[in-house]
């Protein structure tokens, strides 16, 4: 299985130049990773307190105070690293790296003798390391260190944070294991898995790859170790959240190669899927992969938000049951999307197959971007599809709903996390092999590599999103044989290509189109999908859109806003077989086509104070304007819906 899996190009090879991503993209290193600086110092007025830089400073003895935040707050640093990397790997910045590396020595001042780092323990002495794995995020935490360590080191051939890394990670070697000195624990939020396979593949060193699947076999064998830590505490919680916890929770229920559907923490899910799937790939272990593949169609199949997210329940974060997926309590939290596309990128790797990369640009052009705002300064952690603001009241079922994006949060694993993924875009856009070019994403690019011994370079310049037309420059320096491959996304409901104007039929393997040849010189690849905009509905046993339908084009979601349309969105009724028109207005952010449609209005002027009446029904014509779902809440605050009543 190993030799199979395809490869991620450096992001030092790609240029990104595509009008819709630049959007988000170019804000990181100009805007994104110095104002998320200031809130990690807290100097952003209005903001939620970060306290990140004080506790690092408190650690290392250079300031004085107690610890702030939440328990795993270091981790926000860590993600804000990483994405800084990233950022330099695309966008060499003297003086942002010049702050990473003041940064990276903080880090290295507040590291204890013997590599142990986590300024929440080394503040709060008395709460006694690995302790509480359960509620205590120190592998989570050190997973963030680790990636961040070996970004930096991609981008700058700096070893100074994968040093203070490899000393943490060396220590959790030695400290989790089967061994009888060792702790038979895991972590209580996984993440330090798919970070030490990483650190295995910089490395080299075996022991991070072995201890990687050790956590990943070691969990929800019987007797079960966190039930175990729980009862040597006498049963109490650090958070009073934990009091519902449940072994389902942090999928320790049973053994991760015999699940086989997504419970729990959506997070913590998907961040091990995406740890299980690379496991799989490096030891060639089937029984993974099958239960990494049986995840994935449970989630894709039944769980699922059209936009991309996952985690149903507001209460516990948490995936549900098939098919219940409320478009208004639901979670659907931002990190959990980015651990969907972590999952379902590997798993596209690693089967060249390119259904996972569909459920990677929907996540990615949906939630991903939904969660940030235009100018890059506000944020959603929870992402619903249906807002009615007056109603996201405090101590409800909604409370949890935030009908604008904020600042930041007291807990904030989010906004870095976009951070991190927007920096990084371009790993998802490519996939290489020795002789195979595989194109998944439709985003213009340059980048220059060598296939089959061959120098090639590959410009993509795209108009997919406004009419299904892209074209894909191959240049090769020298004569040679290889294969490109294009995506055929899921939502095309027809296409075309062409090289250098000529008609062609390419066989198509697992969602790619495989055109093989001998390259030579420049070449023209034509591909021109149908992808029209239109209604879609959900499953009919998903019963929170049973007789509704959304509007999409290609792999944007769209949704109704008050401003464009009037208040109580959920009085539109929509007829599913007129036509949609698709517009551009300059003013309307920046001509990014909308989609408008006729429809009409249950009207309220037949009611008088009563509550309910009769049903007679009298409705009025009503044209609607529909917006791209990532788009939403820039403007005017008010109520917002995907999923429209439909005429059936
Ligand atoms: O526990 C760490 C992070 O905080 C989780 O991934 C999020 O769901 C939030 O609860
Ligand atoms: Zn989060």
């Amino acid at each position: 299985m190993n030799s199979d899996k395809m490869h991620n190009l450096s992001l030092n090879d790609i240029r990104i130049s595509d009008q819709f991503w630049t959007r988000y993209t170019g804000l990181v290193p100009k805007f994104i990773i110095p104002y998320q600086w200031d809130i990690l110092n807290d100097r952003v007025e209005g903001a939620e307190l970060s306290h990140c830089i004080k506790n690092f400073k408190i650690a290392a003895g250079e300031a004085t105070g107690s610890f702030a935040g939440a328990i795993f707050q270091d981790s926000d640093v860590y993600k804000w690293l990483e994405a800084m990397a990233f950022s330099l790997q695309t966008n060499p910045d003297g003086d942002l790296e010049r702050l990473a590396d003041e940064v990276i020595d903080l880090i290295g001042r507040a590291q204890q003798p013997d590599g142990y780092i986590n300024t929440y323990y080394e503040i709060n002495e008395q709460c006694k390391r690995w302790s509480n794995l359960v509620e205590g995020h120190e592998l989570y935490v050190a997973g963030y260190l680790i990636e961040a360590a070996v970004a930096y080191h991609d981008a700058t051939g700096k070893d100074a944070l994968l040093k203070v890394a490899c000393r943490f990670a060396d220590l959790i070697c030695r400290v989790f294991g089967t061994g009888e000195d060792q702790i038979h624990g895991y972590p209580g939020h996984q993440e330090i898995e798919l970070a030490l396979v990483k650190l295995y593949r910089k490395t080299g060193e075996k022991r991070y790859l072995d201890t990687a699947k050790y956590f990943i076999d070691e969990r929800g064998r019987s007797p079960h170790y966190f039930t175990r830590e729980v009862e040597a505490r006498g049963g109490a919680y650090l958070h009073e959240d934990f009091k519902d916890y449940s072994l389902k929770y942090a999928q320790s229920h049973i053994p991760p190669r015999e699940q086989r559907t997504a419970e729990g923490h959506a997070v913590r899910g998907t961040y091990m899927y995406a740890a299980m799937a690379d496991l799989a790939c490096e030891c060639g272990d089937d029984g993974l992969m099958e239960a990494c593949e049986a995840i994935w169609d449970n989630i894709v199949e039944k769980r699922m938000y059209i936009t991309g997210s996952v985690g149903s329940s507001g209460h516990l974060e948490r995936f549900t049951t098939d098919y219940d997926l409320p478009n208004d309590t639901n979670y659907s939290e931002t990190c959990a999307s980015i651990g969907l596309v972590l999952f379902s990128s590997r798993m596209a790797a690693i089967k060249r197959d390119a259904r996972y990369m569909d459920v990677v640009e929907r996540a990615l052009y949906n939630t991903v971007l939904a969660a940030i705002s235009l100018e890059g300064d506000r944020y959603f952690y929870v992402n619903p599809l249906e807002v009615w603001p007056a109603s996201c009241m405090d101590h409800t079922s909604k409370s949890h709903v935030k009908p604008t994006r904020q600042r930041w949060f007291s807990v904030a694993c989010c906004p870095t996390n976009v951070a991190r993924t927007l920096a990084s875009l371009g790993q998802y856009i490519y996939f290489r092999d020795d002789d195979l070019f595989l194109l998944n994403l439709y985003i213009d690019n340059h980048t220059e590599d060598l296939i089959n011994g061959c120098h090639v370079s590959f410009s993509l310049k795209s108009s997919h999103l406004i009419d299904g037309k892209s074209e894909l420059t191959v240049n090769a320096k020298q004569p040679g044989t290889f294969t490109v491959g294009l995506r055929i996304p899921d939502y095309a409901q027809g296409y075309t290509i062409t090289v250098d104007g000529k008609p062609m039929h390419p066989t198509v393997e697992k969602g790619y189109a495989l055109i093989t040849r001998r390259w030579d010189g420049k070449s023209r690849i034509g591909i021109d999908f149908t992808i029209p905009p239109r209604f879609v509905a959900a499953h009919p046993d998903v019963r929170a859109d049973a007789g509704k339908v959304a509007l999409v084009k290609g792999p944007i979601v769209y949704c109704l806003e008050e401003i464009d349309n009037g208040e109580n969105l959920a009085s539109i009724i929509v007829d599913p077989r007129k036509p949609i028109v698709e517009d551009c207005d300059p003013d309307l952010f920046d001509g990014t086509p909308v989609l408008r449609c006729a429809g009409k209005r249950i009207s309220n002027e037949n009611w008088d104070a009563a509550l309910y009446q009769p049903a007679q029904f009298i409705t009025e014509p009503v044209e609607l304007t529909a917006i791209p779902y990532c788009l939403w809440g820039n403007r005017t605050p008010g109520e917002m819906l995907v999923w429209l009543k439909a005429s059936v």
